[in-house]
């Protein structure tokens, strides 16, 4: 049986982007999800599992229409999917009236449910949220029934106030493969055995990670889960999806930096992790005290969401020490000054100096 895992594709977010991206990321987050579905479609996958947040809010009406009529393209591919804390079944929800196409099955109940394909051999367990929150460890309570060759956990979760989880009795489950939602970095939890014949069983599970990445701290690669299971063997790859990735990124800064300069670094460092990307960028080190960096300046390709600058002004030690030879300046710089320069030491000395001049 093959399948693709998604998680968290959060339609209808508008994520921070900058001024180059801002308005087209909406459209992007469903792009994305439309890309899922014709993969979907192409490769004959047999089934899609969604593990929660489909949605970033309560969806619309005509938004669910719009998800159905991506689902009707599939000719072959079933659709099982869970709603999380962001789309949580609100009581007038419309997720609880809609008439999904025929080859859609959501769990839309927060008691544990079952879905199950006789022709596939496959059932795929699971709950929705009716709340923002579940504080209860609700997945370590249940396990595998045994009923079908293939049985599957859908599952969301896995932070304090979200269905705390706990690894070993995931690993105990008894799932063939727990797919997991809510944390947007993918990670393996309980990792496949890599020669089941030889090992004990563990129950795979792994979080699929936002299709997109929503947030600046949200760092590193995105994309999906693409599997193929059967009674006793389970194969699993990541396949990085997402285009355009947050980035943080770190630029030394001297006591020669200018703003000329540092606005061509920034630049290059940008075109060499890519345009497309958006970035969060984190100024260090020791400046020219003349010299103020114009932050405004630096976001050239209008991808920079934030810029945080932490330099510090590297003073001319031994100029302040001659005119503060009798003051407490002078007295501190003596402590420290020879000191070299990235040491602990001298990083005191910056500080003390900038504290006391201040
Ligand atoms: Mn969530």
């Amino acid at each position: 049986m093959k399948f693709i895992h998604i998680a968290d594709t959060h339609l209808g977010a508008v994520p921070e982007a900058g001024i180059a991206y801002s308005e087209g990321r909406p459209r992007e987050i469903w792009d994305a999800f439309e890309n899922i579905i014709d993969l979907c479609e192409s490769e004959q996958t047999d089934l899609l599992l969604i593990a929660g947040d489909m949605f970033h809010r309560q969806p619309l009406l005509r938004e669910l229409k719009e998800v159905n009529y991506l689902f009707t393209k599939l000719t072959h591919t079933k659709v099982v999917f869970i709603v999380g804390n962001h789309d949580y079944l609100k009581r007038d929800s419309y997720y609880r009236s809609f008439q999904w196409n025929e080859n859609v099955f959501p769990i839309l109940s927060s008691e544990t449910t079952c879905v199950s394909f006789e022709e596939m051999g496959v059932a795929v367990y699971g709950f929705s949220y009716e709340t923002r929150e579940i504080l209860k460890p609700r997945y370590d309570l249940i396990s595998a029934p045994g009923h079908y060759p293939i049985e599957i956990l859908l599952a969301h979760g896995g932070d304090e106030k979200h269905v705390p989880l706990n690894k070993n009795q995931l690993a105990m489950n008894g799932f063939g493969y727990t797919a997991l939602g809510h944390i947007h970095k993918p990670q393996i939890v309980v990792a496949p055995p890599e020669r089941p014949e030889l090992e004990v069983a563990v129950s795979p599970a792994v979080y699929a990670g936002a299709l997109e990445p929503l947030d600046v701290n949200d760092t590193g690669v995105h994309g999906f889960i693409r599997g193929e299971i059967t009674k006793n063997r389970i194969a699993l790859n990541f396949e990085p999806a997402a285009k355009r990735e947050y980035v943080h990124l770190e630029i030394p800064v001297h006591g020669s930096t200018t703003n000329g300069e540092l606005k061509n670094r920034i630049r290059s460092e940008i075109e060499e992790r890519g345009t497309q990307n958006i970035y969060k960028v984190f100024l260090k080190g020791y400046r020219d005290p003349d010299i103020r960096f114009q932050l405004a300046q630096m976001d050239q390709y209008g991808n920079i969401v934030a810029m945080e600058d932490e330099t510090k002004p590297s003073y001319d030690f031994q100029k302040l020490l001659e005119e503060n030879q009798h003051n407490l300046v002078g007295k501190y710089i003596e402590q420290f000054i020879g000191s070299e320069e990235g040491s602990v030491e001298y990083q005191a000395l910056c500080e003390g100096v900038q504290a006391l001049l201040g």
